[in-house]
C-alpha cells in the first residue's frame, strides 16, 4: 500500500475520532485493509512518526498514529461503509431559500447521484455568520456577506459521495454569477456575486471545518443508499 495513501487514511481516521465523519473513499479502505491483512499496520505506524521532520503536508497529523485502530475498524466494518465517501457542506443561502429554490438545488445534487446526509433550516447569527466566514474578514464586503447570511433561513446541509467536495464546486460553478458557465447552479439561477445563493465548501480541510461549525456529529446520517450499488463498482 502507497505510504501517501495509508497516510491519508489515517488521517480521515484522526478526524473520525474527532467527531467529524471521515473521508475515506471506498478504493482507500480496501488499500488499508489490504495492508493490515499482510500484517503492515506497524509499517505504516512508523511511517507517519517518521513524516514529522519532511515536507509531506501531513505532520500536523502525526498524532493521527494514535488513531490507526480507528483506521483499520473502518477498513474492516462493512456496516460502516456508507460513511466512508467524502463529505461536503453546502448552504443555501437566504436568497436561495426566498426565491423558492431550495428544491432545485438539492435536486441537482441529488440527480448527479449525491447523498444527502444531514440537512437543517437555521438562521445564523452575524456572530456564526462571521466564524462561518472567517477567512474573508479582511475583505470589504465582509460586514455585508455576514449581515446577508444572517438575514434570514439558511438551509445547511451535508453531501455525500466521491469527490463531492470538487464536484460540488462545479454544480455551483464560479463565485461570481457573471463567470459563471451556463449549467451550472450560479451560472442558471443568479446574477449578482453578493446574491450568489449557494455556499459549497472550498477542499477537504474547510469541508472538515464547515461541517463541523454548522452540524453536531449525531446530526450526520450515516446510511446506505439504494442507488449506491447503481452508481459506485
Ligand atoms: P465562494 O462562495 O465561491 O467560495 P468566496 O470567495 O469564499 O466565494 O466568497 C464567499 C462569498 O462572499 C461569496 O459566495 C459571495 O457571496 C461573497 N463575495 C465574494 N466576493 C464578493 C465581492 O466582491 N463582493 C461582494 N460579495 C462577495
Ligand atoms: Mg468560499
Amino acid at each position: 500500500m502507497a505510504r501517501a495513501r495509508l497516510a491519508t487514511v489515517v488521517a480521515a481516521a484522526a478526524r473520525a475520532a474527532a467527531g467529524v465523519r471521515p473521508a475515506i473513499s471506498a478504493e482507500s479502505r480496501a488499500a488499508l485493509a489490504t495492508a493490515v491483512r499482510k500484517g503492515s499496520s506497524a509499517a505504516a505506524t512508523s511511517f507517519v512518526r517518521a513524516s514529522a521532520g519532511s515536507q509531506s503536508g501531513y505532520s500536523r497529523w502525526l498524532p493521527a498514529a494514535a488513531f490507526l485502530p480507528a483506521a483499520v475498524y473502518m477498513a474492516q466494518d462493512p456496516t460502516v461503509e456508507a460513511a466512508e465517501l467524502e463529505r461536503t457542506f453546502i448552504a443555501i443561502k437566504p436568497d436561495g431559500v426566498q426565491r423558492g429554490l431550495i428544491s432545485e438545488i438539492v435536486g441537482r445534487f441529488e440527480r448527479k447521484g449525491y447523498k444527502l446526509v444531514a440537512i437543517k433550516l437555521i438562521v445564523p447569527t452575524k456572530e456564526f455568520a462571521a466564524q462561518h466566514y472567517d477567512d474573508l474578514k479582511e475583505r470589504p464586503f465582509f460586514n455585508g456577506l455576514c449581515d446577508f447570511l444572517s438575514s434570514g433561513p439558511v438551509v445547511a446541509m451535508v453531501w455525500e459521495g466521491q469527490g463531492v467536495i470538487k464536484y460540488g464546486r462545479k454544480l455551483i460553478g464560479a463565485t461570481s454569477p457573471q463567470a459563471s458557465e451556463p449549467g451550472t447552479i450560479r451560472g442558471d439561477l443568479c446574477v449578482q456575486v453578493s446574491r450568489n445563493i449557494i455556499h459549497g465548501s472550498d477542499g477537504p480541510e474547510t469541508a472538515v471545518a464547515e461541517i463541523g461549525l454548522w452540524f453536531k456529529p449525531e446530526e450526520l446520517i450515516t446510511y446506505t443508499h439504494n442507488a449506491e450499488k447503481w452508481l459506485y463498482e
